[in-house]
């Protein structure tokens, strides 16, 4: 485990030319600063053996107000394993750093495994504690019937983000917003970047979300069959989208209609900062959030009830 290591040796490399060029240095001088990066690597790798830095069993990176995240944030908290959360400002990991969020790092063994896409962390999850656990982890138990259902409920998480981006990136305070650049939890210069690149950003998430007219009339067609579907699995006072016992399929889509409903306990204590309310939200969004609650109140109704029964409280 090498902590920042690897970041300073590469801002380092990253210097280099610079260091040659600023102190007009020789090529044997310039082969001097070679072999001491290369020395500097290999220490790094010698002393993840020797002396591993010290680093948290789990670490999930977020963005405050991502909903794949707070699926894989509501099922880490219930699952009572101890784990640490670290907060980046939207859109910047993806187009900067080429990963989505959420992300788990996870100590396994004398090395730190890195995953991504919410699915597989929720099977690794189950796959490394629930047989240490007891019953408490059962919610997370993949069973084919819920497999079946997650993949469908991610899918609707998908629809939802382009639903989103088609309305909000005409609304630059509201997005920028909802991205963190208020949320005094992020760091100054990341607020900073957010701000100095909207106009880039916005380029970018609608290019990779192909958003247009059709697209948007598709993604909305989608939701409104998949609510249909969810609403009648809950007619009749249901508890649970399958069976009695609630699972992760719940949480998920629960936690996945956050862009549209918020419920009061989204994030657990920890997306306060970015509630799309405080920004005001665009009427024309919010059009399509009246319609979805007057035609989908059992839905409504069990998400907001999931979320103060499970989420009313924030998590230290
Ligand atoms: N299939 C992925 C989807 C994750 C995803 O789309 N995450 C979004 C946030 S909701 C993301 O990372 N966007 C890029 C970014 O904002 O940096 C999963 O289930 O984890």
């Amino acid at each position: 485990m090498t902590g920042r290591r690897l970041l300073y040796h590469s801002l380092f490399l990253l210097a280099l030319p610079l260091i040659v060029a600023g102190l007009d240095l020789s090529l044997a001088g310039a082969l001097g600063l070679v072999l001491l990066a290369l020395l500097w690597r290999w220490g790094i790798s010698l002393s993840a053996v020797i002396r591993p830095a010290p680093t948290p069993a789990l670490e999930l990176e977020t963005i405050a107000a991502s909903h794949f995240a707070e699926k894989v944030r509501w099922c880490l908290d219930r699952s009572g394993l101890d784990y640490s959360e670290r907060q980046v400002g939207g859109t910047l990991g993806v187009f900067f750093r080429g990963r989505t969020v959420p992300q788990l790092r996870a100590v396994t063994g004398a090395v730190r495994s890195t995953i991504g896409n919410s699915p597989d962390i929720l099977r690794f999850l189950w796959g490394r504690y629930a047989t240490q656990s007891g019953d408490r982890l059962a919610f997370l138990a993949p069973t084919e019937e819920r497999l079946a259902l997650e993949e469908r409920i991610d899918r609707y998480g998908v629809d939802l983000q382009v639903w989103v981006y088609y309305h909000a990136l005409r609304h630059r305070r509201f997005t920028l917003h909802v991205w963190g650049a208020n949320d005094p939890g992020l760091p100054r210069w990341q607020r900073a970047v957010l701000r100095a690149c909207y106009p880039l950003l916005r380029g970018l998430i609608a290019r990779a979300f192909r958003l247009s007219g059709p697209r948007y009339e598709q993604a909305v067609a989608r939701i409104d069959a998949f609510l249909d579907e969810l609403e009648q699995r809950l007619e009749g006072g249901r508890q649970a989208l399958l069976g009695d016992a609630l699972s992760y399929v719940d949480f998920s889509a629960a936690a996945l209609s956050g862009p549209w409903l918020w419920p009061p306990g989204f994030g657990g204590g920890k997306s306060d900062a970015v509630a799309p309310g405080l920004a005001g939200v665009p009427a024309d969004m919010q059009a399509d959030i009246d319609r979805w609650r007057a035609r989908y109140p059992h839905f409504t109704a069990f998400v907001e009830q999931l979320y103060t029964r499970e989420r009313g409280v924030a998590r230290g």
